[in-house]
């Protein structure tokens, strides 16, 4: 029998008292920008106006939107291809990021990198080779400390099917050989495509026994829960500024949709998915506000339909932006001249 997690648990109540309702509110309307943006984007890739990959974050929303209340956005961030909230919670506008899945000239990447590729002046990436952010997010956290700056770390998000990679292994083992301060998440959503994670990983507890290997303090916490997931990371960040250690966590929130958008999700079934669907976390964070008297019902709706309005609106910016110049195409591009091409 394989050791099951400790999870960590805060006391609620303490965290909306710390908050209150104004920063709990912002929280709230971040989670639905997000998860309308998707939505939206989704039909949208459906009419044949998105191409390319699409990887949605929803039923994953409140792990990067807890992070960022607890962290600001003040550090290094980095993810895999599932990078369209980190790249929201980091001020990048709705208006570039689906402009950017519709691959305009106006986007986040200059229409170039399309869904998996968003970046912002503190977002290192969103990329998509399993696990390439890793040594990435490593190497922003060796940068912190060659430079003295103690104030920031280096927060990387990676999935569950990444941990058995080598990059997550050599990364790990360097960051705690030198005392990095970098965050390192796994954000278990239970699937790496079509593998369940228990047939792709040898231990049930993915921070709590790897960190083992590594010298290295762990943590397991509710990803669906933004009231655990913020104190965990607020714990977890005074920690690693304090000592300059890394800290491997793992937030566990099964993904709702498909591994992408081509994934009718056959390994699943319909009973299993409305059983986690009960866990959302944006319904669960929203009737914990209206129990504590921070908005009503009605309030909540509106609130939704707004952000289903910037988006629609991110959409219409997106259908009348240029398509990118042709002449543009190598341009930003790393890749030296060959001796043997004219
Ligand atoms: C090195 C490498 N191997 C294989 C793939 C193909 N691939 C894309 S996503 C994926 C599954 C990754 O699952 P996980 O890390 O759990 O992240 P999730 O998609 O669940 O967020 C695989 C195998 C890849 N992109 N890169």
């Amino acid at each position: 029998m394989l050791e099951q997690p400790h999870f960590f648990k805060v006391n609620q109540q303490k965290v909306i008292d710390e908050l209150g309702a104004e920063t709990l509110i912002h929280s709230l309307k971040q989670m639905m920008l997000i998860r309308n943006f998707e939505l939206r984007a989704e039909a949208a890739y459906q009419q044949g106006r998105v191409g390319g990959f699409f990887h949605a974050y929803i039923g994953q929303e409140a792990i990067q939107t807890a992070m960022m209340q607890a962290l600001g956005k003040n550090n290094w961030y980095t993810t895999s291809y599932r990078c369209h909230a980190l790249a929201l919670l980091l001020g990048a506008t709705p208006e570039e990021l689906m402009a950017e899945l519709y691959g305009r000239a106006t986007g986040n990447a200059k229409g170039r990198g399309g869904s998996m590729h968003f970046f912002t002046d503190r977002l290192l990436g969103g990329h998509g080779i399993v696990g390439g952010q890793i040594p990435i997010a490593t190497g922003a956290a060796f940068t912190l400390k060659y430079r003295g700056i103690t104030e920031e770390v280096s927060v990387c998000f990676l999935g569950d099917g990444a941990v058995p990679q080598g990059s997550f292994h050599e990364s790990l083992n360097l960051a705690s050989l030198w005392n990095l301060p970098c965050i390192y998440v796994i954000e278990n959503n239970k699937w790496g495509m079509g593998t369940a994670i228990e047939r792709a990983v040898s231990v049930a507890r993915l921070a709590e026994d790897k960190a083992a290997g590594y010298n290295m303090k762990a943590y397991t916490v509710n990803g669906s829960n933004f009231f655990d997931c913020f104190g965990a990371f607020q714990e977890i960040f005074k920690e690693v500024k304090e000592k300059q250690r890394p800290i491997l966590v793992e937030a566990i929130a099964e993904r709702f949709k498909g591994h992408s958008i081509s994934d009718p999700g056959l390994y699943r079934t319909k009973d299993h998915l409305k059983e986690i669907m009960e866990n959302d976390p944006i319904a669960l964070l929203q009737t914990q506000l209206i129990k504590a008297n921070f908005l009503t019902q009605a309030e909540a709706k509106a609130l939704d339909k707004e952000a289903r309005e910037k988006v629609v609106l991110a959409m219409d910016f997106a259908d009348k932006s240029p398509w990118p110049d042709l002449q543009s195409l190598e341009e930003d591009v790393f890749a030296p001249p060959s001796k043997n091409v004219e």
